[in-house]
């Protein structure tokens, strides 16, 4: 087992070392792997993928994007944007989570912090994001949530056992339609996620890994069968502002830090909406809503620009029943989006 592994492992460098950092610096190694080991494999990528400036290097970042179906841009967000989402979910972590199964989560923060409604349509990614999807015609408004893994959350320092889950997300693809598998050509993804660090990440922090080609298939094995010398893990690490767009095909995971080091994110998603014809003549439908439970405030489904309003377009059978019951409060506090708050989280 090992042997093939540290092969492997020489044979992914030698890959990565092909591809130029888009900022011309030779990639640095980074540091030892310090988490949960029974994450994937262990066939690391031993050199960071190339970072793109999503505006001046566009077309390299789509012709990497399409060739791996995950692609890194450089301050997606800067340092402003930063510290004011820091802030607002500063105040959301306190009054509106969910302590899912591997860290907090505010699931829809665009209901109640108006201040975010400029992040879901970033002038840094959304060019990208609409090539991805076949145009920005094509773009539907899915989900938007803040994910939190906080300081010490793997590791209490009293000594008690993590919080279930606190470690090891296992690799996965998300919501993506079965025709994936063997529709010719492959084209748009039925959905991409946009995922922007809030704090910087490195390795003692959890971060963002992809299996880069593996939108084909359905589990890790298949996909390390499949890809075989092109199988690696790739942990992606980078400051705050940084974000890594995908098709949502791609496995991927969170991947373990030392369970001290914390970790914040925003996660966007879109799908593909519009008609599209596969190169048999087949029909590809809009993918449909990619979770049941999504909801947009008023304000956004009822935008006064026409194209916006096609952007949010795309609603749940939730949506569907609250706009019905005219955006009713009750309606929308019984939805299962609403934790109590964490320990952790009470003591700030
Ligand atoms: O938090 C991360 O880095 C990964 C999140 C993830 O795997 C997901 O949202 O499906």
């Amino acid at each position: 087992m090992a042997q093939p592994q540290r092969r492997r492992l020489a044979a992914t460098a030698a890959h990565l070392t092909k591809s130029p950092r888009a900022d011309g610096a030779a990639a640095a190694p980074p540091a030892p792997f310090v988490g949960n080991t029974e994450q994937g494999f262990g066939i690391r990528a031993t050199a960071q993928p190339p970072v793109f400036d999503p505006l001046m290097q566009h077309a390299e970042a789509f012709q990497f994007y399409q060739e791996h179906r995950y692609v890194v841009v450089h301050q997606a967000l800067n340092a402003e944007e930063v510290r004011e989402m820091n802030e607002i979910a500063d105040t959301g972590w306190l009054l509106d989570y969910a302590h899912v199964p591997s860290e907090l989560m505010v699931f829809y923060p665009l209901l109640d912090y108006p201040a975010v409604d400029k992040f879901i349509k970033l002038p840094s990614t959304m060019p990208l994001i609409s090539q991805m999807l076949g145009g920005w015609e094509n773009v539907r408004f899915q989900e938007f949530n803040w994910r939190y893994y906080p300081e010490n959350y793997g590791a209490p320092s009293d000594g008690s056992p993590p919080p279930a889950g606190s470690f090891g997300m296992r690799f996965h693809p998300d919501a993506s339609l079965p025709d994936r598998f063997a529709r010719q050509p492959y084209g748009c993804p039925d959905y991409v996620s946009a995922f922007y660090y809030l704090t910087d990440t490195h390795p003692r922090s959890p971060s963002f890994c992809v299996v880069p080609k593996s939108t084909r298939f359905r589990t890790l094995e298949e996909a390390r069968d499949g890809l075989g010398d092109d199988y690696q893990e790739t942990p992606i690490y980078g400051p705050a502002g940084t974000a890594i767009l995908v098709d949502t095909a791609i496995i991927h995971t969170r991947l373990d830090g030392d369970g001290k080091a914390g970790r914040r994110i925003m996660h966007h998603a879109y799908a593909r909406g519009g008609w599209a014809q596969n190169d048999d003549g087949g029909w590809r439908a809009p993918s449909p809503v990619n979770n049941p439970n999504n909801l947009f405030p008023q304000r956004l489904v009822e935008h006064h620009d026409p194209e916006f309003r096609r952007f949010m377009c795309q609603w749940s059978a939730t949506q569907c029943e609250w706009v019905a019951s005219g955006y009713d409060e009750e309606y929308r506090n019984q939805r299962p989006t609403k934790g109590s708050p964490h320990p952790a989280q009470a003591r700030r």
